[in-house]
């Protein structure tokens, strides 16, 4: 395929000013005519044709004004549609019939049908799969659009901006349209049609402003729309109040699908979903799938601003919108809920998904310059590294001049299609400061290593500070970055000490170090004790950090760092140290004993009333078998880490079995559901304990008497997950899948959980389970969700399973990755990245992973998608 480069980046020779859409939506084909008013930009050649961007299409007209046209004036191909001699100046209007089957579209870009409803969706670039057109972020229109459908088969008809007109027109069909005054590029269009359910409700905004807000859902599903309701009414206040942003139509529609590639769009007013992120109640979603739907939602509808208001001016500049987005959704979360909690969640998630992206070959800068295939481009480096890019702006400039740096931002660029240099030049403007330093983490590939030391002597502390950025993958260069590095001196008796550093050295704005150079030290002097030193606090820098501090130091953190982030960095990453060299014993057929001093900080955290519930199930829990994984780096055993894990699971389940029994007992950990913070944190720790205590009495009973009396989806989940990965062989445990399942059969988003809980079950069998899963009647591998919960499953959330020795899970992937391409390149190539660790594990799991990789590759029909990750992936 051909590569796109940023440097290759002009603007178009033409501008559309107005798109013009009618769709005649038909239970077979589909007839749309786009009527598009253009006008050549000044100082281009009078004489260029006009190129548009077409996937798949078929032409049935071309006109130009009211003339018909005919070749040679242009002429079509699927993908390309050129028209020739059209005026030097003016604006004019060229109209172009396409006619669509869009039941067939089976790769659910452009125009699909998803049970009943018709539905779009058009980022990156699936507009050109609906009619051709100059479909790149930087070409800005007004959109017009008219629907027509039959009555009974689409009673609702959507498209983005406010409704205009809607009518009868004889013969059972009617029509509605919509007018969007925003002008806003191609990716951001929308149409929804189809017999739907709806949940309504009303935001005024600050200035005044009534907004209708709606949720279009399946029939007889509406009432689990209330919590995004809620929700939404809930981003729309924060929005107003963090960042001065206000709502801008009349009316804004969400619209819950469930065959869906991403987990939501955030198209001008009409937003749709997945319904995974839309859809819940107690009986049916878990409290990870509430915080999930808050965030999602949150995130689509600050795109309103960060996104669509100002959007790309191409889509290199993704992080512009997605980096600044999920720092917003993040921001949001942590001021719903408990913002030690969100923290230390997106830094797992971090860690656990854009770690392994930028350390091994699907390696990118945050700002890529280059790709094959954009689609492939929506990673967590771009939206999680990007998020930590921005959140490292708001530390180096502080709260005040970050917003006013955003305000800077809004009122500039408020109807562009902006760069990151654009972003980052409202910062240096508002903040008084040169970022150009700082830009650096957009264009170097890689996590840099930050290397601390630190030596105590007469009253003074020197801390020593070094960063690396081995060269990577992408090849993005090494040159020292701007590292902002938040630290506190801790007395021992848990204090924040206040300690002026000597003159010279990094410089010191209040508890952030700013580290510019290859190395720094940084003098402390007049200390009456030496104090414990806690960097990195809040995980400040997207970093790796290496500090050789004393053991019994790390453990004094553990317990008393006044810094809740901290104190779980502390205590996770002795456990995650010790489960490495664990892991690297194991593997040379040796042991390492669990050092009962971890040991027993992990059981205190448990029953720590100074902790909020959530939290001490955070600090119990055992990092997974991918992020042990991930921390032994190279030459990794799964087997070994499974042991090793499995080892220091049964340690601290013994040695911790009375406290964990008193602290799941304690009356205060129960009460009736409520999705809460609190509540949740009280679920969280319950279930956490679950895993201990069952492996300390080696027995079910606990497990089955939690699923037996549980009233909710959460505890459901978690007991049943726990006797599908551990009691898999037992009658009972197969009765209480089967129970589960007859109970929720006709509940899809239940039914992805169902398969998904034994798709990851820590056995080698995993892929034989697999395989009669997909042989399931309810398996469908043309519904992404479910793809997902079994492929995915297996794939990325079965480290054990997936890298089984003798190469049948990477076998069994390719071959559903095959099957999967030929319906859905997209998401088979999202998937196709669990093979992006492949070169860290021992040289036999190498050679099976990079034989199922080549046969892959070597197909001659892969789509451009999945041959994009596999070629990268190999290379
Ligand atoms: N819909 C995706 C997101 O919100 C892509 N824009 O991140
Ligand atoms: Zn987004």
């Amino acid at each position: 395929g051909q590569v796109i480069r940023l440097e290759d980046y002009r603007p178009t020779d033409f501008a559309v000013h107005h798109v013009d859409l009618v769709f005649r939506l038909g239970s077979e084909t589909t007839e749309i005519e786009a009527r598009l008013t253009l006008e050549r930009r000044a100082g281009t050649d009078p004489a260029a044709p006009l190129v548009l961007d077409g996937d798949d299409l078929t032409l049935t007209g071309v006109w130009l004004g009211d003339e018909a046209l005919a070749p040679p004036r242009f002429d079509a191909t699927p993908d390309r549609l050129t028209l020739r001699e059209l005026p030097a100046a003016g604006r004019f209007q060229v109209t172009i019939a396409t006619r669509l089957d869009p039941a067939g579209n089976t790769q659910l870009m452009g125009l699909y049908r998803s049970g009943g409803v018709w539905c779009t969706q058009c980022e990156a670039e699936g507009f050109r799969r609906i009619t051709y057109f100059l479909d790149r972020p930087d070409v800005l229109a007004t959109y017009r659009v008219r629907v027509e459908a039959d009555r009974a088969a689409a009673p609702v008809l959507l498209s983005n901006g406010n409704p205009q007109d809607a009518g009868d027109l004889g013969g059972g069909r009617h029509f509605a349209v919509w007018d969007d005054p925003h002008p806003k590029p191609s990716y951001l269009f929308a149409l929804v049609a189809g017999d739907l359910d709806v949940l309504t409700d009303r935001f005024v905004t600050a200035s005044g402003r009534d907004v209708a807000l709606a949720i279009y859902t399946e029939t007889g599903l509406s009432a689990r729309a209330a919590y995004a309701m809620d929700a939404l009414k809930r981003s729309m206040r924060w929005d107003e109040a963090r960042f001065g942003r206000e709502y801008d139509l009349d009316i804004f529609n969400i619209v819950a699908i469930s065959d869906f590639n991403m987990g939501a769009m955030e198209n001008k007013g009409l937003n749709v979903f997945n319904h995974k992120y839309v859809l819940l109640d107690p009986d049916t979603a878990t409290d990870g799938d509430y915080a999930g739907v808050e965030t999602v939602i949150a995130h689509e509808y600050f795109h309103n601003w960060t996104g669509n208001r100002i959007t790309c001016r191409d889509w290199f500049q993704l992080c512009l919108k997605e980096g600044l987005t999920v720092y917003r959704d993040q921001e949001f979360s942590a001021d719903e809920r408990s913002a030690a909690v969100k923290r230390i969640a997106s830094v797992h998630g971090l860690k656990a998904q854009q770690f392994p992206e930028d350390q091994g070959p699907l390696q990118h800068p945050v700002r890529p310059t280059r790709y094959r295939e954009i689609n492939n481009f929506y990673t967590a480096t771009v939206y999680e590294k990007g998020a930590e890019l921005v959140r490292m702006i708001a530390t180096i400039l502080g709260a005040e001049r970050f917003r006013a740096g955003m305000d800077l931002y809004f009122a500039r660029h408020d109807g562009d299609a902006a760069t990151m240099e654009d972003f980052l030049a409202c910062f240096e403007e508002a903040g008084g400061i040169d970022l150009s330093q700082f830009a650096l983490w957009y264009h170097q590939a890689g996590t840099p290593t930050l290397t601390v030391r630190e030596r105590f002597e007469d009253g003074r502390l020197t801390l020593g500070l070094e960063q690396d950025l081995q060269r990577g993958a992408a090849g993005t260069g090494t040159q020292p970055m701007h590292i902002p590095v938040r630290f506190g001196l801790v007395s021992e008796g848990g204090a924040d000490l206040v300690a002026e550093p000597a003159a010279g050295g990094a410089e010191i704005d209040g508890d952030v170090i700013h580290l510019t150079t290859p190395s720094a030290e940084i003098v402390f002097e007049g200390l009456a004790e030496r104090p414990l030193v806690s960097v990195l606090r809040g995980f400040s820098a997207p970093v790796t950090l290496r500090f050789e501090q004393r053991q019994e130091d790390r453990l004094r953190l553990a317990r008393l760092d006044p810094d809740a982030f901290s104190r779980w960095r502390a205590l996770t990453d002795l456990v995650g140290e010790h489960l490495r060299n664990a892991s690297i014993a194991r593997a040379a057929g040796e042991s390492a004993a669990f050092d009962a001093r971890i040991v027993d900080a992990i059981i205190a955290s448990a029953e720590d009333e100074r902790l909020e519930p959530a939290l001490r199930a955070q600090m119990i829990a055992m990092p997974g078998e991918a992020e042990i994984a991930r921390l032994v780096g190279q030459n990794v055993d799964p087997e070994a880490v499974h042991e090793a894990r499995e080892a220091a699971l049964t340690t601290l389940a013994r040695r911790g079995e009375a406290t964990f029994a008193r602290v799941h007992e304690a009356p205060a950990a129960t009460g009736p559901f409520s999705p809460d913070a609190a509540a949740v944190g009280r679920r969280a720790l319950r279930n956490a304990l679950l895993l201990p205590l069952s492996i300390a009495s080696g027995s079910p009973d606990l497990a089955h008497a939690a699923f037996a009396a549980s009233d909710n989806m959460t505890d459901r989940l978690a007991a049943l997950t726990l006797l599908a990965h551990r009691f898999a062989t037992e009658a009972r445990t197969r009765s209480a899948l089967d129970a589960f399942f007859e109970r929720y059969e006709r509940d899809a988003l239940v039914i992805d959980k169902w398969f998904t809980l034994q798709a990851t079950a820590p056995v080698p069998e995993a892929v034989e389970a697999a395989e009669r899963l997909i042989g399931h009647p309810l398996f469908q591998l043309a519904n992404p969700n479910r793809a997902r919960a079994v492929i995915g499953g297996l794939a990325t959330g079965n480290q054990r399973a997936f890298n089984r020795a003798d190469g049948a899970g990477y076998r069994w992937v390719a071959d559903q990755l095959v099957a999967l391409d030929r319906l859905n390149p997209q998401t088979a190539a999202r998937l196709a990245t669990a093979f992006r660790s492949w070169r860290s594990f021992e040289p036999r799991r190498q050679s099976l992973a990079m034989e199922a990789l080549r046969s892959l590759a070597a197909r001659p029909d892969l789509s451009r998608d999945l041959a994009d990750i596999v070629e990268r992936t190999l290379a």
